[in-house]
């Protein structure tokens, strides 16, 4: 039996337990988030339950106006709305702390919590965790639970999953694609072939700051031993060029330096604050750089490949700290 085979009826039978749902989006959201939060609203409301999803610390990416539902969401972040209105909390591709980094998240004794989630660093702490790492998206793990639930998936469910496993797998390529993925995609693109052009929507939306805060990264590298390649742009560089955090793409620079033959390590350092320095974390080789333990040390998380931290000092102290942490790993594993 799976995990998502054991757990679903006991996910199935909190939500008919629950008066009122809450669901919510991850800080910087992305399609895995979105998707995975409206197509349990769908199937959610499909019951007649009464749900809210509010969308969490971030504003929603222009872009993402395509995902059917999205106009529903609520705006508002967690420290808005009234906890104990609410009975269950379903956190999904998150920690329970990380449905907001901007405030405490504290869940109120009336509110229960289910996580699921495919993150290796999700140390759960709901009543029922549905936490698989071998699965390579939530969206993925929706596909189970919904079948598990006896849902019939509809096309705007089969929308919102598809968009969010494909974005998570970077387009079916990174190495935890499975098989089954892409069996499960397309059982998706058979129910809502239209897919692809939310793709186009979703991969064609760049802002001009954004453009150029990919110039102002690339032209910031500098090399380091073990193959390590860190690109890192300052606040002052930001608001000259008026790019918001919405322009940055951390994750795609981090991708792009980690493609070069002998960058075995690419970190994008982006200040995004005056002394608040986030980082993305990639790896060509991440059987010998796990990211996940990397990025653990300095209390960030993620996943073998890719990972993410943030540090809490002036950018250049943060790339210094980063560097000798890299060092240290490197020294432990004789690398
Ligand atoms: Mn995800």
């Amino acid at each position: 039996m799976t995990l998502v085979q054991e757990l679903a009826p006991k996910i199935l039978a909190e939500v008919e337990r629950a008066q009122s749902i809450l669901l919510h989006f991850h800080p910087s959201p992305d399609p895995d988030s979105v998707g995975s939060g409206l197509a349990m609203m769908h199937v959610l409301k499909g019951m007649g339950k009464k749900v809210t999803v509010i969308k969490g610390d971030s504003d929603i990416p222009s872009e993402f106006s395509f995902f059917p539902g999205i106009d529903q969401v609520l705006m508002k972040n967690w420290h808005e709305i009234t906890p104990v209105d609410y009975d269950l909390l379903i956190v999904q591709d998150a920690t329970i702390a990380r449905v907001s980094r901007i405030v405490d998240v504290t869940l109120p004794l009336e509110m229960k919590a289910v996580v699921i989630d495919h993150h290796v660093s999700n140390p759960g702490g709901g009543v029922i965790d549905l936490i698989d790492t071998a699965y390579p998206s939530t969206c993925e793990i929706l596909y189970d639970l919904f079948n598990e639930w006896k849902v019939s998936i509809t096309p705007e469910i089969a929308h919102c999953l598809i968009i969010g496993m494909y974005t998570d797998t970077g387009g079916f390529r990174h190495d935890s694609t499975r098989p089954y993925s892409l069996t499960v995609a397309g059982n998706l693109a058979a129910i809502y072939p239209q897919y692809t052009k939310s793709l186009a929507q979703l991969f064609n939306s760049h802002t001009k700051p954004s453009i150029l805060f990919q110039g102002l990264a690339l032209s910031s590298l500098k090399e380091y031993e073990g193959g390590l390649v860190v690109s890192a742009v300052s606040y002052d560089d930001l608001m000259k060029h008026g790019i918001t955090e919405n322009d940055t793409s951390a994750g795609d620079i981090a991708q792009t330096l980690k493609s070069a033959v002998g960058w075995n390590v690419g970190v994008s350092a982006i200040e995004m604050s005056p002394g608040k320095v986030k980082m993305s974390l990639r790896t060509r080789d991440s059987e010998n750089f796990d990211l996940s333990v990397l990025a653990g040390k300095l209390g960030g998380g993620g996943h073998k490949g890719a990972a993410g931290v943030y540090i809490e000092k002036p950018l250049a102290e943060a790339v210094q700290i980063f560097v000798d942490t890299f060092n240290m790993y490197r020294t432990e594993k004789g690398l």
